[in-house]
């Protein structure tokens, strides 16, 4: 698993190189928001059920579907597991902010899942609709939009939403 110290000191050391101008301003960056960061992910681990339970009203009062019979939430347990995937994603989201990284997402949730999704049937547009809901919960919550912010969940986004249109 990488943060983003350790992933700039793989690029830079698997060339031999000191780190330039570029990795100590990527740096910076990542020291200057380090407070904001930190601050982001506890206030999503105090607010998570919330967000999860609310998000998750607002999926399906958006996407009634899921919910009737034949909806992939339809049932009890189907609906549980819609919203452990929710509570999963704003988990993994709130490491992701910490680490400044992506690859956390790699490798703990996104690897294999649209494949897993696609036998199941988990639909994958209400899924990347359910997660953007979350992302605009946590700007609210936090009272910032910063892009470091949208990063991972944009990014488990974009990379559900890859090669399955
Ligand atoms: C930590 C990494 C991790 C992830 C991400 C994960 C996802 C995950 N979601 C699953 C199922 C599921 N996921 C959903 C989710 C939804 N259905 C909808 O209609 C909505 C759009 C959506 C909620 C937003 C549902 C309903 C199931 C059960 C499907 C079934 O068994 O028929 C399954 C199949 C096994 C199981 O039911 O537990 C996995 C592996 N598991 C993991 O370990």
């Amino acid at each position: 698993m990488r943060d983003a110290i350790s992933s700039l000191i793989g690029a830079y050391d698997a060339t031999g190189k000191y780190f330039d101008r570029d990795a100590i301003d990527t740096l910076k960056s990542y020291f200057a928001t380090g407070s904001a960061r930190l601050a982001a992910s506890s206030a999503i681990t105090a607010n998570a059920a919330s967000i999860v339970r609310k998000s998750g009203t607002q999926l399906f009062e958006e996407v009634p579907d899921l919910i009737r019979p034949g909806g992939n939430a339809y049932t009890t347990r189907r609906f549980a597991a819609c919203l452990r995937d929710m509570d999963y994603y704003l988990r993994y989201a709130s490491y992701a902010l910490v680490a400044g990284d992506n690859n956390v997402l790699d490798e703990r949730v996104l690897q294999g899942l649209r494949e897993t999704y696609n036998s199941l049937g988990v639909p994958i547009g209400p899924t990347v609709q359910g997660i953007q809901i979350m992302k605009q919960a946590v700007m609210d919550l936090v009272g910032d939009s910063a892009d470091w912010l949208a990063a991972p969940f944009d990014y488990m986004c974009r990379e559900l939403s890859e090669k399955n249109i």
